[in-house]
């Protein structure tokens, strides 16, 4: 038995030092092929990475309780009446010449529930198609006269599929229900895709945004927007209060 073994195992031991340079020859390809895929990666993340900016602060709200959207209703002319959102909160949004993006922005949705809107402030970018869902077992009516989009979505059920508005124009759109006249709510379009909405306090925080000189604005009603020029450097946070 040690015969055969010693005998079978000397040409593999023989063998063995040109095998292991070989087996290490191909290792080493091996993770040179993955340290280069790694290299390229980082190379094509690196500059998306270091421009991504934060903008941070505070905007000062409109006061609850002033004449807002609702009474815009039965109003001829449209431009006398101040679309604002109740509760009052704001939108702060990055406004300038930015690539052209790949793909259309998500699906919105704002649903009906409760008998209210279940938000009073939705800001979507242009080129989003919003979906009105009836979550409430009774009819709701939706409709808005605000230039941006003028519609009437008409009455449907909780278990039928929600209609859906596509929104092509920049700009507040205020939102009633013809059935329930408390009920309103804003869909505000804006040509950005950077924005975020603020806090009931005002408080806002907008990342990932691309580093340069741009014009930061805080929309606070129809009539009541904020602007400032701003630098973002590549992954700094600026403060901006609003006004
Ligand atoms: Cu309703």
């Amino acid at each position: 038995m040690g015969e055969v073994l010693k005998f079978s195992w000397k040409p593999a031991e023989m063998q063995r030092p040109h095998d292991l340079a070989q087996e290490l020859q191909r290792y080493f390809l091996i993770l040179m092929k993955r340290l280069a895929i790694l290299v390229i990666l980082a190379l094509r993340l690196a500059p998306q990475l270091r421009a991504q900016a934060v903008a941070e602060g505070r905007v000062q709200l409109r006061r609850a309780g002033v004449p807002s959207v609702v009474n815009q209703r039965y109003e001829m002319n449209l431009d006398a009446s101040v679309i604002a959102p109740d509760p009052p909160t704001a939108v702060v949004y990055l406004e300038g010449r930015f690539p052209a993006q790949a793909s259309a922005p998500p699906r919105a949705r704002m649903a009906q529930k409760n008998i209210a809107f279940e938000t009073a402030l939705l800001p979507v970018q242009v080129g989003t198609t919003v979906e009105f869902p009836n979550e409430d077992d009774t009819y709701h009516n939706i409709f808005s006269y605000s230039k941006p989009k003028r519609f009437d979505l008409g009455r449907y059920r909780k278990d039928e599929k929600p209609p859906t508005v596509f929104f092509d124009k920049a700009g507040p759109v205020a939102l009633h229900c013809d059935i329930h006249e408390f009920m309103q709510a804003v869909i505000l379009v804006l040509d950005t895709p950077y924005f975020v909405k603020t806090d009931l306090k005002g408080n806002y925080s907008l990342g990932k945004l691309p580093a340069g000189h741009y014009t930061l604005k805080a929309w606070v009603d129809s009539k009541t927007t904020y602007s400032r020029q701003v630098d973002l450097r590549p992954g700094a946070t600026i403060h901006a209060d609003f006004p």
